[in-house]
C-alpha cells in the first residue's frame, strides 16, 4: 500500500519533484518541505524562503497542495531570531537613516522614509499604511537592490545573509545570492504580493559577497540581516532535556534525613 500511494504522490507531484531536487531548502515548519516559486541551489547552499506548500494527503484518491506564506512584523519572526538575539546575525533596520552595521554597502536603490517593518515605529499591529520608518526602495528604471558584504576582523564572509521584501503591487522577484567572487549560490524567483513584509535568506558555508533582488514593480527591503552563526535548535533542546532529567532525578532522590 505504501509503495502504492509513493508511486500516486511521485505520479502527482510530476516534475514538480526534479525542480525540488536542485533546490535545498530550510527554516519552513516541519511537513512544510515543498516550496512555491522555482528555486536553484549550488551544492552545500541551503535557501530560506517566504512562500511553502505541504502536500496533504485526503485519501489515496485526493492528494493536495495547501499553500502557506510567512509574514514577517519582527525581528523574532526571523528563521535566524536565535542568532540576532545572541549577537552573532546583525540587523540593519535603516531606522537611524544610515546603512552603518559592520561589513554592510548597499549597492543599488536608495534609503525612503517610508512603510518600514512593523516593528520599526514602536508599535505592533498598526497596519502598513501606519508604520512610518526607513527602508531600502528601488523603482523605475532601477529595478535592482543589492546588499554587498565584505571580510571582517577575522577575514570571514557571513554564511547566512537575507533580508525581508513588500511591495506596492504584484511583482515577479527575484532573490539571489553569490560568493565573493561573484559566482551565483542561490536563486529564487517567486509572485511577490503587496501587503507585508516577508523574509528571504541564504546560508552558505563557502562565504556570501552579495545578495541582490530585481523585480518588476516597486520594491521595499528593510532589515538586512547577516553574519556567521545561529545556535543550534538542537543545542538548546538538549540542554532542556538534560535539565529535565536533572530535575527528574532530584525529585526522586528521597530528602536526607537530618539526625
Ligand atoms: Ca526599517
Ligand atoms: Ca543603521
Ligand atoms: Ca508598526
Amino acid at each position: 500500500m505504501k509503495t502504492l500511494l509513493a508511486a500516486l504522490i511521485a505520479f502527482t507531484m510530476g516534475s514538480t519533484v526534479r525542480t525540488q531536487a536542485a533546490c535545498s531548502v530550510a527554516g519552513m515548519p516541519p511537513n512544510y518541505s515543498f516550496t512555491a516559486g522555482s528555486c536553484s541551489t549550488a551544492p552545500g547552499v541551503t535557501l530560506y524562503v517566504p512562500y511553502s506548500s505541504a502536500l496533504v494527503i485526503m485519501d489515496p484518491f485526493e492528494v493536495l497542495f495547501d499553500s502557506k506564506r510567512y509574514p514577517y512584523a519582527q525581528r523574532s519572526d526571523s528563521p535566524w531570531a536565535a542568532g540576532i538575539r545572541q549577537g552573532s546575525i546583525y540587523v540593519e533596520d535603516f531606522e537611524d537613516g544610515l546603512v552603518n552595521t559592520p561589513g554592510l554597502a548597499m549597492t543599488s536603490g536608495f534609503l525612503l522614509d517610508g512603510s518600514s517593518v512593523d516593528e520599526d515605529d514602536g508599535v505592533l499591529g498598526n497596519g502598513t499604511d501606519n508604520d512610518f520608518g526607513f527602508v531600502y526602495y528601488a523603482a523605475g528604471n532601477t529595478h535592482t537592490i543589492r546588499a554587498e558584504f565584505s571580510r571582517d576582523s577575522k577575514g570571514r564572509f557571513p554564511t547566512y545573509a537575507g533580508w525581508v521584501m513588500d511591495t506596492l503591487d504584484q511583482s515577479d522577484a527575484t532573490f539571489a545570492a553569490y560568493d565573493p567572487s561573484g559566482n551565483l549560490l542561490a536563486s529564487y524567483n517567486y509572485i511577490l504580493q503587496w501587503g507585508e513584509f516577508q523574509f528571504v535568506g541564504v546560508y552558505a558555508p563557502q562565504g556570501i559577497g552579495a545578495i541582490a533582488s530585481d523585480f518588476n514593480q516597486r520594491l521595499y527591503v528593510d532589515h538586512v540581516q547577516y553574519g556567521y552563526a545561529i545556535p543550534e535548535p538542537g543545542t538548546a533542546l538538549l540542554t532542556a532535556t538534560a535539565a529535565l532529567a536533572a530535575a527528574a532525578r532530584r525529585r526522586r532522590t528521597p530528602a536526607r534525613q537530618l539526625p
